[in-house]
């Protein structure tokens, strides 16, 4: 039986919480779909994004970059967040306002007042890229919520538990999605499903996720 949500074309209601801690803001995005792209040009120019390598020696699917004061880096030494950006040497682009505006007030929608991230890690997915479950325990404080944006093709994201073998929930974010999960989900295991090729009015054949992190 098709519910309202989907007679009227949508994915589910506005703001959803998807597990204790975790809140869907649908179409948050939206309002601010072009600064964010047009900041995220200025990131790029400066720090292009790059197929990094896990310390396994496997190269990521994702292709990645970073604004804020730290970004988030693998290679065959480990995972860390690093003050420079290795393949410049100079420090990463600075966080644009509207990013922190976005992350802060969704934040505080969510619960999470307060929240300041100092990081945001830009996920480059091109049809085919995935992410497979892992868990985010690199920052210092794992008290603070991560606030994550969905932009351009829409994706299969997979929610678990706190150990790798709970179930995971599937759950799809759209363009302008809007994840803040915090509380007992900052430590859930996630990951991705393999994006299918497509094509979106405005992006292209590309989802591109921001993750907001307080990492220092
Ligand atoms: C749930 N990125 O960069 S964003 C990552 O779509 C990452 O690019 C995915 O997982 C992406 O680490 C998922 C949603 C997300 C981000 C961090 C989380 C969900 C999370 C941390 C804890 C629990
Ligand atoms: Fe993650």
């Amino acid at each position: 039986m098709a519910d309202l949500f989907s007679l009227a074309g949508m994915q589910g209601p506005a703001r959803q919480e998807l597990a204790d801690g975790a809140v869907l803001l649908r179409g948050r995005a939206l309002a601010d779909e072009e600064s964010l792209l047009a900041s995220l040009d200025g990131i790029v120019a400066a720090a292009p994004f790059r197929h990094m390598v896990t310390p396994g020696g496997f190269t990521m699917s994702v292709a990645m970059t970073s604004c804020g004061a730290a970004g988030w880096v693998t290679d065959r030494g480990g995972y860390r967040y690093a003050p420079l950006d290795p393949l410049s040497g100079r420090p990463w682009p600075p966080m644009p306002a509207v990013f922190l505006k976005l992350a802060t007030s969704a934040a505080a929608e969510a619960g999470f007042a307060g929240f300041m991230p100092d990081t945001c890690l830009v996920n480059r997915y091109e049809p085919g890229a995935r992410m497979s479950l892992h868990q985010d325990k690199d920052e210092g404080d794992l008290g603070h919520p991560i606030v994550s944006v969905s932009l351009g093709l829409p994706a299969m994201f997979q929610f678990g538990g706190l150990a790798r073998n709970d179930k995971p929930q599937k759950v799809p974010l759209e363009h302008g999605d809007v994840v803040v999960w915090g509380g007992p989900s900052r430590l859930a295991f996630h990951g991705v499903l393999a994006l299918k090729d497509s094509a979106h009015p405005r992006l292209g054949r590309n989802r591109i996720n921001l993750t907001f992190r307080k990492a220092l």
